[in-house]
């Protein structure tokens, strides 16, 4: 019985110096709790609408060369709000989906152009004399600040007109006005008359 008792003292006395181990020393902590992580968004809205859905609103038709000279054709006012939580600093706007009629060739267009199918997607000639410009003014004839694009066939990559912004950013909650402008060279001949453009714009917005 003695040698059972001294057993189960030695027992609690090593117990007694593990939980000292950990223990023993003052000590304090202090949590931050609840904390959270999220990301940002980055969100435009064009003319009240996001997704924008609504087609360019502007149809030209009978076009001829010298419109849009000196006064550039006014395509339209695109407001560009920031609906996201972050500021926007870079914006592009390109041309998607052109398709260049030919609509058959008259009398006078069939002398210089040699591809004049009768529908003709992609035989006609306008979109490689059309010039598109965006202008960060009240409309397209004022002169103020604008981005020269190019040709609307060559607007099919990106242009950046992020350094045209009125302020160098669009913050949370917003709006730049644009106007996409258009006109005809004095220069082009024959060969665009009778032809007809369609094609999509669209503006990118990122941080
Ligand atoms: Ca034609
Ligand atoms: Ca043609
Ligand atoms: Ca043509």
């Amino acid at each position: 019985m003695k040698k059972i008792l001294v057993s189960l003292t030695v027992i609690l006395i090593a117990g007694g110096l593990a939980s000292g181990a950990t223990y023993a020393a003052f000590s304090d902590l202090e949590e931050s709790l609840n904390n959270s992580f999220s990301t940002g968004t980055v969100d435009l809205e064009i003319n009240g609408e996001n997704p924008w859905s609504s087609a360019v609103p502007v149809v030209f038709s009978n076009l001829k060369p010298g419109d849009g000279n000196p006064t550039w054709l006014d395509l339209g006012q695109f407001n560009i709000k920031n609906v996201g939580s972050l500021p926007v600093r870079m914006f592009t706007l390109m041309a998607s989906d052109i398709h260049n009629f030919e609509n058959g060739c008259v009398e006078a267009e069939s002398e210089v152009d040699t591809t004049c199918a009768n529908t003709g997607d992609g035989e006609g000639e306008l979109g490689s004399f059309l010039q598109i410009r965006l202008g960060m003014t009240a409309n397209c004839a004022a002169l103020g600040t604008f981005q020269t694009l190019g040709f609307l066939n060559s607007i099919t990559a990106p242009v950046d007109f992020s350094s045209h912004l009125s302020g160098a950013m669009l913050d949370p909650g917003e709006t730049e006005a644009v106007h996409l402008c258009a006109r005809l060279s004095n220069g082009v001949g024959n060969q665009i008359m009778s032809d007809s453009a369609t094609t999509s714009f669209s503006f990118f917005g990122g941080q």
